[in-house]
């Protein structure tokens, strides 16, 4: 039954792939800020008077069985010592943003999970004499000099290995999976380490006998496919240490407008309004190509008078239920009035944000609202 998988081994592209991860994120950068709290149990979350949930906590506090997602008020019973902040995004947006900064200065194939994580691809970079561990090393040394919090670090031929490399020495660590040690490495993985293996299939395998990828490693892709459809041949791949998914690098499209010079300028209101709908419709036109990557959270207007001065107007996406067509109407009007001229061009716009933004930052609105708005 022992697939060969000698030839699929060599078409493997190699890689070096860095993953950085904050070490108890907020709860240090918490700390970091209210030094008091050092060598305490600390957690970040929402009061336990108030339904509330911890978002982490440093590493004294998991020793009591505290962890992420956990009832505060279940928190408060197993440590009855451990202190409770309420989050500050703002400020761990800011550290994951000087975080960012740094990985800049080693590659531009940077892919953000989160904002206290991301793989760098280093694979050909000259930095370090091209040593992607020294390259690790000198991204955690220079984060804790900016930030004065701690990162952890792995560093792997792919994306599935450095994500589990890095969560091996945590806190403060680095760990190193060399291409020619990935398959003793990956023989005596649990395979509840793989990601994407919760619960349900873990206990499917168990229940096989297959608690390690070396024990998973015995079944073709055939069997693995016929019991877990797609994920598989997945799978059959990372139980391999295989995975040819490459750093996806955001080259991010930020805004989108179009405008338009009129032959004759316009001189009244009526005459500027008359043109959002041919404008919009252009504009969304042309967002319709883009629209599965991009999420529009800002409506934009340009206005250039006859006299060739100009404004432009922004605003968030209304929430008083205005139209699209009412927003940029009204914004307009709004960037007219600055002026109160005849007008030569119009311009609408929008700022756009990748949806991948779009879904953390209504995470982080959620626990906003679960953690400060109910205050
Ligand atoms: N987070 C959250 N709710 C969760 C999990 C995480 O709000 N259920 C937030 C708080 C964490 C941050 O995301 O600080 C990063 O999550 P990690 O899983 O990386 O956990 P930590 O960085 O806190 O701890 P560590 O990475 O050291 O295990
Ligand atoms: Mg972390
Ligand atoms: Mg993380």
């Amino acid at each position: 039954m022992m697939d060969s998988n000698a030839n699929l081994e060599q078409k493997v592209i190699q890689r070096k792939i860095i993953h950085v991860d904050f070490d108890a994120f907020y709860a240090s950068i918490e700390i970091r800020d209210n030094p008091k709290l050092s060598g305490r149990p600390v957690a970040v979350g929402g009061a336990s008077d108030r339904r509330g949930v911890i978002a982490t906590c440093n590493y004294e506090a998991r020793r009591f069985g505290v962890h992420s997602a956990m009832a505060s008020a279940q928190a408060l019973r197993l440590c009855p010592d451990l202190k409770i902040i309420p989050p500050r995004f703002s400020v761990y947006k800011e550290a994951s943003a000087v975080a960012h900064e740094v990985f800049r200065q080693y590659t531009d194939f940077i892919e953000p999970l989160s904002l206290d994580e991301a793989y760098l691809d280093v694979t050909g970079s000259s930095h370090c004499r091209g040593s992607a561990t020294l390259i690790a090393e000198e991204i955690r040394g220079k984060i804790f000099q900016k930030l004065g919090v701690t990162v952890s670090a792995g560093v792997a031929p792919n994306k599935f290995l450095s994500k589990i490399a890095s969560d091996w020495k945590k806190p403060n660590g680095l760990f190193v999976i060399t291409p020619d040690q990935v398959n003793d490495f990956i023989f005596d993985l649990p395979v509840k380490k793989i990601h994407g293996v919760g619960k349900v299939t873990a206990e499917k395998l168990n229940k096989r006998g297959i608690k390690t990828c070396g024990q998973l490693r015995q079944y073709s892709i055939l069997e693995l496919s016929r019991w877990f459809g797609s994920f598989g041949e997945h799978l059959w791949n990372l139980s391999r240490g295989q995975d040819d998914r490459e750093v996806q690098t955001s080259r991010k499209r930020k805004s989108l407008s179009v405008e338009h010079t009129y032959d004759h300028d316009l001189a009244s209101l009526e005459e500027i309004s008359a043109q959002v709908t041919p404008l919009l419709e252009e504009l969304q036109a042309r967002f319709k190509t883009i629209e599965k990557e991009y999420e529009v959270y800002k409506h934009v207007v340009k206005v250039k008078f006859a006299d060739f001065t100009q404004t432009t107007l922004e605003e968030g996406l209304p929430v008083n239920g205005d139209s699209v067509f009412d927003h940029f109407s009204t914004l307009l009007i709004r960037a007219w009035e600055r002026g109160k001229r005849p007008v030569r061009l119009l311009g609408l716009g929008v700022r756009l944000q990748t949806i991948n933004d779009e879904k953390l930052m209504e995470q982080l609105e959620l626990f906003e609202k679960k953690f400060i708005g109910l205050r």
